[in-house]
């Protein structure tokens, strides 16, 4: 059978809900994001409007750069609360489609629709159709990729920004694919991307034309896959039940700081939240990563996998202080600080012949009352006084 599958993701999200509920936002410039204090605010812009983008505004790009390159917009704060409603309108409406919807971001969702697009005439009508429902019920345009794949589905739906619908057919699948840029296979990052310019390879096509063994010699075992993508294989489902794959937070100092006392205080805070989270979500984690931005913008990462998952604030204290001892500040100052738990596991599973802290779960039971009844701030850990401004979290 046919597969049928459709990406789904609104233009510029964050700021088109502005525009739409203040009406005077409209066909201008509007950055939503960290306040840009005059051109020295911290932080990074979310997303801005296209009529932003055209000053060369992006999404993540430090607020300060925006307000140089545009100091005539407007800007805005993130309305997180309600940008969650209108993200629940639509998928409400994705879901009305088929029963098949993966959302994989605020404003993103797979659907396949191999099943139910008979009933709207035809897999594009059905997209149609998705389309008009968004624009109808929420006031917003969404861009829609219909192909026979996942990551053909995606790549279609950012090729028409906005309001772009764009269909790829099971027969000119290889021919939809040949001229793109390579970087646009899933996976292919900017490392991997610079190793395949080099070959002279710069499109998807230039790719296909390699054999696989070439490419599983040239890049490890990344290359089946790469080599895969490029002849259109993608046999990825979409998931109903998508996964939370880690939970994390970050914030960025008000000042770039090389106080070590200071940055471990803050590290210790995001531990506890992060291990709130896992613990109120019901997971563990096994792997803790250490997030650090240095003055000028360089980011780094450094990761460590306990031999037994957990969800204990003290254990990822432990973990996150034994990586920030051993990552050289070389005298750089830093800016953004961040914890991450990933490779989580059902925390309701019963280790049977495993160890159990039963001592330890009943105070972290104790601690998630208190909290519960009197708010985060009540009860805290030595080590972290004041929690931190969190900037954000996934
Ligand atoms: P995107 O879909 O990546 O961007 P967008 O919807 O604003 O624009 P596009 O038309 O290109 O799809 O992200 C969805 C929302 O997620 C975006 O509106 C704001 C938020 N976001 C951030 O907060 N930070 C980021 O770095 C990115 C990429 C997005
Ligand atoms: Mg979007």
């Amino acid at each position: 059978m046919d597969k049928f599958i459709v990406h789904v993701d609104m233009d510029a999200f964050f700021a088109s809900v502005e525009q739409r509920d203040n009406p005077e936002y409209r066909a201008k410039p509007v950055i939503v994001g960290a306040d840009p204090k005059a051109g020295n605010g911290r932080g990074v812009v979310s997303t801005c409007s296209y009529e932003a983008r055209k000053f060369g505004v992006h999404s993540a790009m430090p607020i300060s750069i925006a307000y140089r390159k545009c100091p005539q917009a407007i800007y805005l704060p993130v309305d997180s609360a309600k940008y969650a409603r209108v993200s629940d309108q639509v998928i409400n409406i994705l879901n009305s489609f088929s029963p098949l919807v993966e959302q994989v971001s605020i404003d993103e969702a797979f659907l396949d629709i191999s099943d139910t697009y008979k009933i709207w005439g035809s897999a594009y009508q059905s997209c149609v159709r998705i389309k008009n429902q968004i624009k109808e019920k929420t006031g917003l345009t969404a861009s829609v990729g219909l192909a026979p794949t996942k990551m053909a589905a995606k790549i279609a739906s950012g090729l028409r920004k906005p309001d772009g619908l764009v269909e790829v057919k099971k027969d000119g699948l290889l021919e939809f694919l040949r001229p793109l840029d390579v970087g646009l296979l899933w996976g292919v990052g900017e490392k991997t991307k610079e190793i395949l310019n080099q070959m002279g390879i710069s499109t998807i096509g230039d790719l296909a034309k390699k054999s696989q063994q070439e490419l599983i010699s040239l890049l490890g075992k990344n290359g089946a896959w790469f080599w895969q993508m490029s002849q259109g294989i993608d046999e990825s489902e979409v998931s109903v039940d998508h996964e939370v794959k880690s939970v994390s937070n970050e914030m960025t100092f008000e000042e770039d700081t090389r106080d070590k006392i200071k940055i471990e205080k803050e590290l210790a805070c995001l531990c506890e939240l992060v291990s709130d989270r896992l613990r109120e979500d019901k997971f563990k984690c096994r792997t803790i990563t250490l997030k650090i931005r240095l003055e000028g913008f360089h980011t780094y990462t450094r990761a460590i996998t306990l031999p037994e998952p957990t969800n204990f604030s003290e254990d990822l204290i432990r973990a996150i202080r034994r990586l920030f001892e051993n990552f050289e500040l070389k005298d750089k100052k830093v800016r953004l600080i961040g914890v991450r738990a990933s490779n989580l596991s059902s925390a309701d599973e019963e280790f049977l012949f495993k160890y159990k802290d039963e001592k330890k779960e009943e105070v972290h039971k104790a601690v998630d009352k208190i909290r519960k009844k009197f708010g985060r701030d009540y009860i805290s850990r030595g080590c972290s006084v004041e929690p931190p401004d969190v900037i954000s979290r996934d």
